[in-house]
């Protein structure tokens, strides 16, 4: 840290008050340093925290935080904040377990206003700061960052609706990058595009000449007089006629990267006190990192990687997320009714081959998960056969739509839920422990829940072609040959695989914990506890008959799963079994109610006592315990 002459300097953002213009160009050039130092050995967020180094330290430089409000959308570009806001002894800790999320957090930090790390959020929080601000009677600046990508959600939207009619002040900064982590899509992104590249003021300008002519005697003359007086039409074609039609003052393009452009302008919306405006501010994603400039996609969220070349410390195996995507397309190729969608995640859910293999038949919906749901029930409703990959933790977002556009009328929908458990790094904003308990109340929804590569590739071919109302597949997140094959020939997409040693304990898990589980059995195996795991492929409809015969046969049972117990398989089989098979229970092995920090999954489950050690530990405590 020694090195970093300014930013060592930097406690508060009080003290970039005391630097000169020159000084705090180079303390970017030292923040881009520390973030790439840190990031190359935890993993991150790298390429958006490089692409705002320079808007969080006019921000910082310029607002009064914390008094005044600075929200950041998503927060995954928050590192330079953090670096900016007391700390940077603790940089090197990112993400680890115990160590500085890679998200704000409430807890971490007052200049951190929400904990945050899903998409789009910061509009609705800043309406609802201003609106008490004004009701408490106080005088403070709100400032949301919103990227250009998460403005494409129907929250932002819903947000922007909602700050133009109530007309308070209010200083939105579009971070405008031209990406999502993909390049963004969709109308909003050509619009920004169009008024970046001055498209926008051409072609208006062109439309209205033409207009002019059109005036029959006197159009001629007019259009030679609106081009001797160009400000005339100037001030006529507002480039973010969006916004100011929607009632917010737009102000821009502004270049991201020159600290003293954006600290003037800032300054200078600041002193206007007349409604919500919005500085469209342009950067470049990744800047300062030419790999990551180069290739913004693969660095907006990296593993370790060598910072000198920019390659990954670790080889990249297969992921559970290519195995789908994958499998889809060996699909698509002979069934031409399969649609891939997804919100914004093209990469990240393993479609990239789809989409350059069939860009007819792939849907990039911008970050719009509600949205995705009710599109692929029309789809589904003429015959098509959508399929939409998404992370378990942005399923969240389309809980309603699940309900009343997809199972009401029991459309074939399929939902591949990718990262379903733990996730590690990104922490309690990404694990995806709550999607089971809010997908199996929902009727006639099909949960199924490979145990494996085979077993996932087996469930995507059997909802192809038995599309029959809506289903999902869920799976974790990570390399597939985690997850050796270990499937016999038949396979029954509602049955179950039994591996028994003995009848003192049954596990029942389902899906990709079954390898834990086997592990358990093992342990316990050796210490004279025969154990048989039993598997469940589907937790909705759940093989009622299997689980209670087995428990009828066996001593105790336990239930093993990576999800909460609240709403989770534990419940599940509970709630199926007659009462006194219910006394048979030993232990429920899941996450409790509380949300679950970040860290590598095995600091995680170790904190929990879910390492398949401790599992076999507990089991043979109680197992002793009970049956003395
Ligand atoms: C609801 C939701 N869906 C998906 C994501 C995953 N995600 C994280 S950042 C991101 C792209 C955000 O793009 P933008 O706002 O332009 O920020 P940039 O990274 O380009 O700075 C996405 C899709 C998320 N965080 N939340």
């Amino acid at each position: 840290m020694d090195k970093y002459v300014l930013l060592e300097k930097i406690n508060t953002p009080n003290d970039l008050k005391k630097l000169s213009a020159d000084q705090l160009c180079k303390l970017a050039e030292e923040i881009r340093e520390e973030i790439i130092n840190v990031v190359s050995a935890n993993g991150g967020h790298l390429a958006s925290s490089l692409g705002v180094v320079e808007l969080s330290i006019a921000l910082h430089y310029v607002f009064d935080t914390p008094v005044d409000r600075v929200i950041w959308d998503v927060g995954h570009q928050s590192y330079a904040h953090k670096l900016l806001t007391g700390r940077r002894d603790i940089f090197s800790t990112l993400r680890q377990f115990g160590g500085m999320s890679g998200f704000p957090k409430i807890s971490e930090s007052e200049y951190d206003c929400y904990n945050v790390g899903h998409s789009s959020t910061s509009l609705s929080l800043a309406a609802g700061e201003i609106c008490a601000r004004d009701l408490k009677g106080e005088n403070y600046a709100v400032v949301p960052v919103i990227g250009d990508g998460s403005m494409t959600s129907g929250m932002a939207f819903e947000a922007l609706n909602h700050i133009g009619h109530i007309k308070r002040d209010v200083i939105i900064v579009l971070n405008d990058n031209e990406h999502s982590i993909s390049p963004n899509v969709g109308a909003l992104s050509e619009y920004f595009t169009d008024i970046i590249t001055g498209k926008f003021y051409n072609r208006t300008r062109r439309q209205i000449y033409r207009f002019f002519r059109s005036i029959p005697l006197i159009g001629r003359a007019v259009e030679r007089l609106a081009q001797t007086t160009k400000k005339f039409i100037k001030d006529i074609i507002t480039p973010g006629k969006l916004f100011e039609d929607l009632g917010i003052r737009y102000f821009g393009p502004v270049d991201g990267h020159n600290l003293t452009h954006l600290i003037e302008i800032f300054n200078r919306v600041k002193q206007i006190n007349n409604g919500p405006k919005i500085i469209h501010v342009r950067t470049i994603k990744g800047k300062g990192f030419c790999p990551a400039e180069n290739c913004p996609e693969k660095y907006h969220g990296i593993a370790p990687f060598d910072k000198d070349t920019g390659k990954p410390l670790k080889l990249k195996t297969k992921s559970l997320s290519e195995v789908a995507g994958n499998k889809l397309c060996e699909l698509a190729g002979k069934d031409d009714s399969i649609v891939a969608i997804t919100a914004a995640m093209t990469s990240g859910t393993g479609l990239d081959e789809f989409s350059k293999k069939y860009p007819r038949r792939f849907f990039d919906v911008g970050i719009a998960e509600q949205h995705a749901v009710t599109f692929a029930t029309a789809m589904a409703k003429n015959g098509l056969k959508p399929f939409f990959a998404v992370y378990s933790t942005f399923l969240q977002r389309s809980y309603d739509q699940l309900v009343h556009d997809a199972a009401l009328m029991h459309l074939p929908v399929c939902l591949l839920v990718d990262r379903a458990g733990i996730v590690g790094d990104d922490g309690e904003t990404h694990h995806g422990l709550f999607d089971v308990g809010f997908m199996r109340g929902i009727p006639g929804l099909r949960i199924f829940t490979p145990a494996d590569e085979t077993q996932l590739e087996k469930l995507i071919e059997y909802v192809v072609v038995n599309p029959d109302g809506p289903s999902a597949i869920r799976y974790p997140r990570g390399a597939s040959d985690n997850y050796p094959a270990m499937v016999t020939d038949s396979f029954d997409p509602f049955g179950v695989d039994i591996d028994s040693s003995g009848d003192d304990i049954l596990i029942i898990t389902a899906g990709f914990k079954r390898k834990y589980a086997l592990e358990v059995s093992n342990i316990l195996t050796k210490k004279n506890i025969g154990c048989t795991v039993l598997n469940l492929h589907a937790i909705a409809p759940i093989a009622t008959g299997i689980i209670s015969q087995n428990i009828s046969r066996c001593r105790n049972y336990c239930v093993l799963e990576d999800h909460y117990i609240t709403g989770g398989l534990s419940e599940a089989v509970t709630a199926i079994l007659e009462p006194e098979l219910r006394v048979k229970l030993l232990m429920n092995f899941g996450y409790p109610a509380e949300f679950i920090c970040h860290g590598t999954s095995d600091t995680i489950e170790n904190k929990y006592g879910l390492l398949p050690s401790q599992i076999a530990e507990s089991i043979y405590q109680g197992f002793n315990g009970k049956n003395r």
